[in-house]
């Protein structure tokens, strides 16, 4: 057994019960062969034994009164994965399927994805098992109030960013930010993806899903492709599917699908963006409600049968392990030739596995998806500056910080990877060995 198969079979042991995070576990480190050749040193600094622990756990109870009079108890957490390149930093995730596995996958795959934008950040993740569906605003609000209770002692802009990720969006976050505010008297970037009247960065609303699509776009001008005219199968209909569609729909694309944990519609006419932001954004409904606007539309029961359309280009943008083998392939016989990631981890380790098989172009989620982020950095940055850019001045930036990713992933593709469109090692292997050579120069922490 060679250092990484000692160090995955050590986690796998360490961590018997939390499926998601050995699945992320085993395929970045799967992917660094090559890199730990090349680095004895680490093996000694027991560097990978390090980078799979999180620096703090941190779980409490979150009590709370519905609307009714009655008492709810939630489970809070905020995973504080890696400081070594910057303040602990990653969204905060409300769904009822959130447990530590869950949050340790995907405060491993932020450290990575954090570094690849460039920028000073590590990696975290955090939330509660609490779902805002069906839940007044009020009972939101003493949800978001109660869960900062616990959180402030933990973060600070200098220590810990949380941001949002499903069930958090602008109104969580006001909430969060006005408690914290409350609580510890400071007016601070502590929180990012704020409202725009109290230092929120323009266009970090849109950057994950835009940022998804100026990758996807970057990875296809490159060989001379297009989105042009292309059939785009997304998935989801929240905050990044919303924007991916829209930018989609701008480079020219025809976006077929959108849909939420009930099933999916099927506009053939190319999916009509403004009305599932009113269903989504304004009414907070469901994507079944579309239909009856578009009589071009079907919608569909269950939600894995969007990966039955036919398409040129996927972009998953709901959730974790929502691509499995049978989706994979479905996709792969109805034509579809890139798989580009929004959500963090949908495609599962035999997903993957296909797409790399069939030679489809694949840009995994830590890459494809750290626009998000990226312009998070960016919001921290402009509220310790007590300055706002332009809407314009951030796209560009979000353009930029794509572009350069696209070129570290492939740099690294090419020296590491099976092949220059290895972009799963590439991706792994440039966020890694900043990361790795941070971890070195601080000594044993
Ligand atoms: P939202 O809460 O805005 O939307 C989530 C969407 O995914 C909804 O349509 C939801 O449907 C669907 N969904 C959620 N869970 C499931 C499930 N178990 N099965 C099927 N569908 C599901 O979240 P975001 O758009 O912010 O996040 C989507 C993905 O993108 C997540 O993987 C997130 O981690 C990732 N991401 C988000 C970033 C951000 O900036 N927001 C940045 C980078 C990645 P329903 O309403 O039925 O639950
Ligand atoms: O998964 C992610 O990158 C996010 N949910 C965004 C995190 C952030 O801090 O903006």
């Amino acid at each position: 057994m060679d250092y990484i198969d000692r160090a995955l079979a050590a986690v796998k042991e360490k961590n018997r019960y939390e499926p998601e995070f050995l699945q992320t576990v085993t395929e970045v480190l799967g992917s660094l062969r090559r890199v730990v050749e090349q680095h004895p040193e680490y093996e000694k600094a027991k560097l990978l034994e390090r980078i799979t622990e999180p620096e703090r756990v941190i779980s409490f109870r979150v009590p709370w009164v519905d609307d009714k009079g009655e008492y709810q108890i939630n489970r809070g957490y905020r995973v504080q994965f890696s400081s070594s390149i910057g303040p602990y930093k990653g969204g905060l995730r409300f769904h009822p399927s959130v447990d530590r596995s869950i949050l340790k996958f995907l405060g491993f795959e932020q450290i990575f994805k954090n570094s690849l934008t460039g920028l000073p950040i590590g990696g975290a993740k955090g939330g509660a098992d609490f779902d805002p569906k069906g839940k007044s605003d009020d009972e939101v609000m003493r949800f978001c109030q109660s869960f900062m209770n616990e959180l402030y002692r933990h973060i600070g802009p200098d220590c810990d960013v949380p941001a949002g990720d499903i069930g958090v969006g602008s109104r969580e976050v006001g909430y969060l930010y006005g408690q914290y505010k409350r609580l510890t008297r400071q007016y601070c970037g502590v929180l990012t993806g704020k409202g725009t009247t109290y230092g929120g960065s323009l266009i970090r609303t849109e950057a994950t899903g835009y940022g998804l699509v100026y990758l996807t776009h970057e990875i296809l001008s490159h060989r001379g492709k297009s989105l042009e005219g292309k059939r785009v199968v997304i998935s989801g209909s929240g905050n990044v599917a919303i924007y991916a569609a829209k930018k989609a729909q701008e480079l020219g694309a025809v976006v077929v699908t959108m849909s939420d944990s009930n099933g999916y519609v099927y506009d053939k006419d190319g999916i009509d963006v403004p009305a599932v932001q009113q269903i989504k954004e304004v009414h907070r409904g469901r994507i079944k409600e579309y239909v009856a606007g578009h009589p071009s539309a079907e919608y569909h029961e269950g939600c894995k049968g969007v990966w039955s359309v036919p398409c040129d280009i996927a972009l998953p943008c709901a959730t974790q392990n929502e691509i499995d083998l049978e989706s994979a392939q479905s996709l792969l016989k109805n034509g579809c030739w890139m798989v580009s990631e929004g959500a963090n981890m949908p495609s599962t380790l035999e997903a993957v596995a296909a797409f790399q098989k069939a030679g489809i172009l694949f840009a995994p989620s830590k890459a494809a998806n750290a626009g998000g982020v990226a312009i998070s950095a960016l919001e921290m940055s402009q509220n310790s500056l007590r300055l706002s850019w332009s809407a314009e001045e951030v796209d560009q930036r979000l353009k930029e910080i794509m572009a350069h990713i696209y070129e570290s992933m492939s740099a690294a593709a090419a020296e590491y990877g099976d092949s220059p469109e290895d972009f799963v090692t590439g991706a792994n292997a440039a966020g890694f060995l900043k990361v790795a050579e941070a971890m070195m120069a601080q000594g044993l922490v």
